[in-house]
């Protein structure tokens, strides 16, 4: 069973978001009546909006056996018209949650589909990584066991509800383990801090979010409570390990993963908190570096997706013959067998603020945009997300502003991908074959 604390119903708190909580009773009497009024449906796709009205819709569509797409509430036409076109889901669920009489459903079997989330690659627009309930259950008990995570822990995170850093680990995690989900609605440094000081005990954030801790000192006091800080979706510098440890006295627990294969690795919390390490692999999770070292990281195990939807090539591609997912990720492994990731195999991907962008799809984008003639995007070093997007631009005789550019990819993306700087320049530095040289750019 996927959800065993939602049969059992402890009388606690399941969901805490600004102004709004649900007990247990009263999340599996909303979730049951939401599973009941999508019996039938193929798929759903639901606006996953950071609130608990998204929480109850995916939890009934799991009670269901009802795949869900969560879509991010910002996404631009384009890119909203991509998934909705590619995942064609027979409901898209927004305020009104679709509800029935309450019924008994089976537990789906574990190898049915659970979530649909999109992805980024290098080129062409986002995919679907269809997500089966055997890699969620597996692997938030493995993440149990590396982290000693019990019903007693209450996780606050501020993060997104459209991806699963923020809805697979950071609330159907808590719900696996009948603990507490407590959603800052968005991230804030004082909301957290002030979370802690009550019954929060772990915190989930991207490198971005403890960059952002790491400069209120105000603060501090607030995240050295914590029973674990746990950071991931993108590296922790290890200048920025060493500034959280003397300001708060806490060493973070890093865990790396990956939409196609949720957590693959992760420092346990008894084990050596090496800054610039992601830890052993989890339980069940076979992890292995491929060629000379830096090499790429493989994974085989429960935790892996199915397939991309409705791209059977690209999942081909993405898998060796025996049966090993290919991330795209360079690592060596140290000798104790902890990881430490190096780099990404694509200089195509750039990862910001934690959210993973193709620079292929940021350059249609802006190509069709009337000021520009040419585009490459790249992505630079950023203290504060890790990388931000960069567009080098050779403009028409109708040139456009930044602040217009940026305007354009927001609205027809999503606004994490656009671009936060725009240079302007004559030309591109090309090969003989046309392509762009975008180590030249840098
Ligand atoms: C700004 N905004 C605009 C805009 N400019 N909107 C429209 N048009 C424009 N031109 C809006 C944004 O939408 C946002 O609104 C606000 O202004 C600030 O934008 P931002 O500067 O982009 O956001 P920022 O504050 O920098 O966000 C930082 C962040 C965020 C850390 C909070 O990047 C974040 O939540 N990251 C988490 C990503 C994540 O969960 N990744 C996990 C992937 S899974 P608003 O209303 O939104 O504030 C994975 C696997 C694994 O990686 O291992 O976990
Ligand atoms: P996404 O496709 O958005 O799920 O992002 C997955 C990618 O994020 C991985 O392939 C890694 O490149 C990166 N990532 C996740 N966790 C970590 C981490 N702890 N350290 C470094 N990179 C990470």
């Amino acid at each position: 069973m996927l959800l065993p604390a939602l049969a059992s119903t402890p009388a606690k708190v399941a969901l805490r978001f600004p102004g709004h909580e649900l007990t247990y009773p009263e999340l599996a009497e909303q979730a049951r009546a939401v599973a009941a009024g999508l019996v039938g449906r193929r798929r759903i796709a639901v606006w996953a909006r950071s609130d608990a009205r998204t929480c109850v819709a995916v939890v009934g569509a799991l009670l269901a056996g009802v795949p869900v797409v969560p879509l991010n509430p910002k996404l631009g036409e384009r890119e909203l018209d991509h998934v909705l076109t590619d995942s064609a889901p027979d409901l898209v669920v927004d305020d009104v949650l679709p509800t029935g009489p309450p019924a008994d459903l089976p537990e789906p079997p574990a190898g049915a589909p659970a979530l649909i989330v999109y992805t980024s690659g290098t080129t062409g627009p986002p995919k679907g990584v269809v997500l089966p309930r055997r890699a969620l259950a597996t692997n938030l008990d493995a993440l149990a066991d590396a982290w000693e995570w019990t019903a007693d822990d209450v996780v606050v995170h501020g993060l997104p509800l459209f991806h699963v850093h923020g809805l697979g680990i950071g609330v159907i995690g808590p719900l696996r383990r009948g603990g507490t989900v407590h959603h800052l609605g968005s991230f804030d440094v004082a909301a957290a801090a002030g979370a802690l000081d009550g019954d929060g005990t772990v915190l989930f954030g991207v490198p971005t979010m403890y960059h952002r801790i790491a400069r209120a000192p105000e603060h501090a006091a607030s995240f050295a409570k914590a029973r674990l800080l746990v950071s991931g979706s993108a590296p922790l510098p290890a200048t920025l390990h060493a500034e959280l440890t003397a300001l708060t006295g806490q060493r973070v627990v890093e865990r790396y993963g990956m939409t196609e294969t949720l957590m693959n690795t992760s420092v346990r919390a008894s084990g050596d908190r090496r800054p610039g390490t992601v830890g052993p692999p989890l339980d069940g999770v076979e992890v292995r570096v491929v060629g000379d070292e830096p090499g790429e990281v493989e994974v085989r195990g429960p935790n892996l997706f199915l397939e991309y939807l409705n791209r059977p090539d690209a999942t081909r591609a993405a898998f060796t013959e025996d049966g090993w997912f290919r991330t795209g990720d360079l690592a060596v492994v140290e000798p104790d067998g902890y990881l430490r990731l190096v780099g990404r195999r694509a200089t195509d991907l750039i990862k910001s603020g934690g959210y993973k962008i193709g620079a292929g799809e940021v350059e249609n984008a802006l190509l069709e945009h009337p000021g520009v003639a040419e585009v490459a995007v790249t992505g630079e070093p950023d203290d504060d997300l890790g990388e931000r997007v960069v567009a080098w631009v050779v403009p028409t005789t109708t040139p456009a502003t930044p602040e217009e550019l940026a305007d354009h990819v927001a609205r027809l993306l999503t606004p994490h991908k656009r671009p936060r700087v725009v240079r302007y320049v004559e030309s591109l530095p090309r090969n003989d074959m046309g392509k762009v040289l975008k180590r030249e750019l840098r």
